[in-house]
């Protein structure tokens, strides 16, 4: 009965509802636009950590990982306008990646709505095309369901954010209302007649493959898919930056099928007769831009399942839809027992190419980026979380690292920089025991270079390697590729990153000899504090398999 509910002004009940939700921790910068949402955590600050950033690029990246890596929203707190603005980043990647997250931004009282007040924005329209939902709380009364529906929505079908604004006189009136328990996880199931036609479809396929991608998966539906795989002798792929859905060690892992792609895996694909898609939303990295599968109607069968309705014939027409969550899908898919020996030669093969395609090669330079890559691979513990950013240092890691189990990547499938470090961070939060390692770009790093303070701040003790070849590398490459020797706006003078990580209370290395990294890497690992070492590679050495001055030569070539 209401009239028996405490009164609680609508910080408290944000908190509270937060708390209902199973919310431990939520990254944000501060404003005075939510005070009353501080004042409501500092009640509750036992419950749910509030980890206080430096910047609110970084915190939305924080939040975008926390809900990559738990499965749960991730939640951010920003102020409105700038707050708003600057984060909004990670709402991005959370829709492309399709993560579970709950944006809370301060918003100007009711009473002055739509004058173009101090900082007000209409978050309807700003982050309608980046969200599953925008809404604003306009009555106190209503925090409980606003929330609840927004942690409902995150989770349901295809994962992703939702952002909710909250006016400054909804958050500081005072009302009695009830909590709602913590919100479901609804995901559809395919039918027995459509895993019927799975059954059909596949064991007829000479040719068959799989591709595992996308947001909503878990660590169980991802080992029993592993094992059904296995015993049925097909040949697997990850979508991009999805590599941690099986294990790189099985011998029914054929690669990453994203940028850089394996042109063997691409022409095995491409020849597929059966194509069975689980999760992934086919997007433009995992199809090689729309050429490995053909747009609209693919030349192989496509089986596509996906938890959300509308990813089904977004792009393709598939052969077979099904609208199902990945581990509902799983579950039914274990009732299929059948086997084909001629599929096992293939995934042999494939797999020897995917051996041979990760291992490194000889780079110029006396630092040997995939050298370093690899004795990481080979070393670091089984669960450690690897988190890496966007630039073509990343090239290195999808190649020759191997990912061993559920959640130990964190990438931004959207190709946003500055990813990695905060997300590295966010998983040292949220998993402190795990081992955790950040591999950045130095053009990467610096755009969220200044969260190490909060890595500091929390003692998060995780080791970052910073890339360091002088250069916003990536579009350096694509310059040097279409406008050979007309080199502008790409060159970068960097820090001195040893000093920058001192300067913060961390542990800073340098490395540039191959033999200098391992102890390096151990002196930081062994620090017990946030640590970056930086690998000085040359600037020639622009993937692993090429080099600036071949594409340039390549490029002037083509053009005489
Ligand atoms: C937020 C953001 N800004 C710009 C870009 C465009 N971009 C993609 S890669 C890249 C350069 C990356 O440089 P660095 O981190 O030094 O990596 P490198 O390519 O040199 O290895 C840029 C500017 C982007 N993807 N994301
Ligand atoms: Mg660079």
């Amino acid at each position: 009965m209401k009239s028996d509910l405490e009164t609680r002004h609508g910080g408290r009940i944000l908190a509270d509802a937060l708390a209902a939700q199973g919310v431990k921790a939520a990254f944000g910068v501060p404003g005075e636009s939510y005070l009353p949402v501080l004042d409501g955590l500092h009640d509750l600050r036992e419950q749910i950590k509030f980890i206080v950033c430096r910047q609110e690029g970084g915190a939305s990246y924080m939040a975008e990982a926390y809900g990559k890596l738990t499965g749960e929203p991730g939640v951010l707190f920003v102020t409105r306008g700038p707050g708003a603005t600057n984060g909004a980043i990670g709402v991005h990647t959370a829709f492309q990646d399709s993560t579970p997250m709950v944006v809370f931004i301060g918003q100007v009282p009711n009473e002055f709505a739509e004058r173009e007040a101090f900082q007000e924005i209409d978050y309807r329209r700003m982050y309608g095309q980046l969200t599953k939902w925008v809404a604003q709380i306009d009555r106190v009364e209503r925090i409980p369901e606003y929330v609840s529906h927004a942690f409902h929505t995150a989770c349901a079908g295809r994962p992703g954010p939702v952002v909710l604004a909250l006016p400054e006189d909804t958050l500081f009136s005072q009302a009695a209302v009830a909590d709602v328990p913590k919100h479901h996880t609804v995901r559809p199931a395919p039918s027995p007649a459509q895993i019927e036609e799975v059954r059909r479809l596949l064991a007829s396929a000479q040719r068959p493959f799989v591709l595992l991608g996308g947001g909503g998966w878990d660590g169980d539906a991802c080992r029993r898919l592993q094992r059904w795989i296995e015993a049925r002798g097909l040949p697997v792929g990850t979508s991009f930056r999805c590599q941690d859905l099986f294990d790189n060690r099985s011998s029914n892992y054929a690669g990453d099928v994203g940028i850089g792609i394996n042109p063997q895996l691409a022409e095995r694909i491409k020849n597929a007769d059966v194509l069975l898609v689980i999760g992934a939303r086919l997007g433009e990295m995992t199809t090689g831009a729309y050429t490995l599968v053909e747009a609209p109607v693919p030349k192989q069968t496509l089986i596509h399942v996906h938890a959300g309705a509308d990813e089904l014939g977004r792009v393709y027409r598939p052969a077979l839809a099904i609208n199902a969550g990945n581990a509902q899908f799983v579950q039914a898919l274990e009732r299929l027992a059948f086997d084909q020996p001629a599929w096992r030669a293939d995934t042999e093969r494939l797999r020897q190419n995917y051996l041979e395609w990760t291992t490194p090669r000889p780079m110029p330079g006396e630092l040997q980026y995939g050298e370093v890559i690899k004795w990481l691979s080979d070393r670091l513990p089984e669960d450690t979380v690897v988190a890496g950013g966007a630039g073509n240092f990343a090239g290195w890691l999808h190649r020759h690292f191997r990912y061993k189990g559920f959640r130990t990547q964190l990438g931004p499938t959207n190709g946003s920089m500055g990813y990695g470090y905060p997300a590295a961070l966010a998983a040292k939060l949220a998993e402190p025991k795990r081992p955790v390692i950040a591999v950045c770009g130095d053009g990467d790093f610096l755009m969220n270079g200044q969260e190490l303070a909060t890595a500091v701040q929390y003692g998060a003790a995780f080791v970052a390697l910073i890339v360091n070849n002088g250069l916003y590398g990536t579009i350096r490459m694509h310059q040097e590729r279409e406008y050979p020797g007309r080199v502008y706006g790409t060159s970068l003078q960097n820090p001195d990153f040893v000093a920058y990580a001192r300067a913060f209370g961390a542990h800073g290395e340098s490395v540039t000899r191959t033999a200098d990294f391992a102890p390096a890497f151990e002196r930081a690992w062994g620090s017990g504090k946030p640590a970056l070492i930086e690998l000085r590679i040359d600037p020639d050495a622009i993937t692993p398999a090429t080099t600036l001055s071949a594409i340039r030569q390549k490029a002037l070539k083509s053009a005489r």
